[in-house]
């Protein structure tokens, strides 16, 4: 789905922060970790839209974000602003 090609150097960006937000190192961001992201990010996001984005990102619904599910995300965030 996504055919952009990202630098190695944006690549390494969003790895890092990834891992930023990855607070307990699983190598995954579950739910909690994505609340507090959003939360840094935009301090007024509401729960439910917290869930809503959490659903979309969550591309295989095992209910954790992982690094190519993120990438992809990250990499549309990127590309939007
Ligand atoms: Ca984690
Ligand atoms: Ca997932």
């Amino acid at each position: 789905m996504s055919t952009k090609i990202l630098t190695a150097e944006q690549i390494a960006e969003a790895r890092k922060e990834f891992q930023f937000f990855d607070a307990d190192g699983s190598g995954e961001i579950g739910l909690t970790e994505f609340i507090e992201l959003l939360t840094v990010l935009s301090p007024k996001t509401k729960a439910s839209h917290v869930k809503e984005g959490f659903g979309l990102i969550d591309k295989n619904n095992d209910g954790s974000i992982d690094f190519d599910e993120f990438l992809e995300w990250w990499q549309q965030s990127w590309w939007e602003y």
